[in-house]
């Protein structure tokens, strides 16, 4: 199927809900007949990003080298779904410029939330100054401004999380 490419990029909080939601939709849109690809901040450390810590430059870094692997996705008509925290308001806006057709979708819950979930342990090793720099913690985390699309996890379902991006891209006339 040929279709218009985007970067839909996932921002927010670890614990947030980005991994759960941004599955859920590439699931969704491969089972429609999308050519899609994911980059997971998680993942893509493993290999692209390999090295890289948790400075601000490391950050960006990071974050540049995934914006740019979604730029020629994206213009080859491949829908790219990105999540990483991304917490510099900068350096996300930066990858927007380059890329053009990017939906940003802030995944919002407050940070007592993520916190209480704790789902990998990562947060009591932060608390404890186990892992320095840690988002949120010891760590800045700018939310974006104006994103296209928001979910908040902790007052939504998943299906309505994941509905809302699909209308949202719908909307937004890339589906
Ligand atoms: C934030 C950290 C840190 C620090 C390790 N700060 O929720 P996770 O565990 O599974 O995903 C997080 C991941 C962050 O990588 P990103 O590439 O998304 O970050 S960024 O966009 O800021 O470059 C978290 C884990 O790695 N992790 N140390 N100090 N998250």
């Amino acid at each position: 199927m040929e279709h218009k490419g985007v970067t839909v990029w996932f921002t927010g909080l670890s614990g947030a809900g980005k991994t759960t939601i941004s599955q859920v939709v590439a699931q969704k849109l491969k089972d429609a007949g999308y050519k899609l690809e994911i980059l997971d901040g998680d993942i893509v450390r493993t290999n692209l990003t390999k090295g890289l810590g948790f400075s601000k430059e490391d950050r960006d870094e990071n974050i540049r080298r995934i914006g740019f692997v979604s730029n020629l996705l994206t213009r080859n008509g491949v829908i790219v779904i990105v999540s990483a925290i991304s917490p510099y308001r900068e350096v996300r806006d930066e990858v927007r410029g380059k890329i053009g057709n990017f939906v940003e979708v802030f995944v919002n819950a407050p940070l007592a939330t993520c916190e209480e979930r704790d789902v990998k342990g990562l947060y009591k090793k932060a608390r404890s100054g186990e892992i320095k720099m840690f988002t949120g913690i010891s760590d800045p985390y700018e939310p974006p401004l104006s994103p296209e699309i928001e979910c908040r996890t902790d007052l939504e379902e998943l299906d309505e999380s994941v509905n809302k991006v699909l209308q949202g891209l719908k909307d937004l006339g890339y589906l």
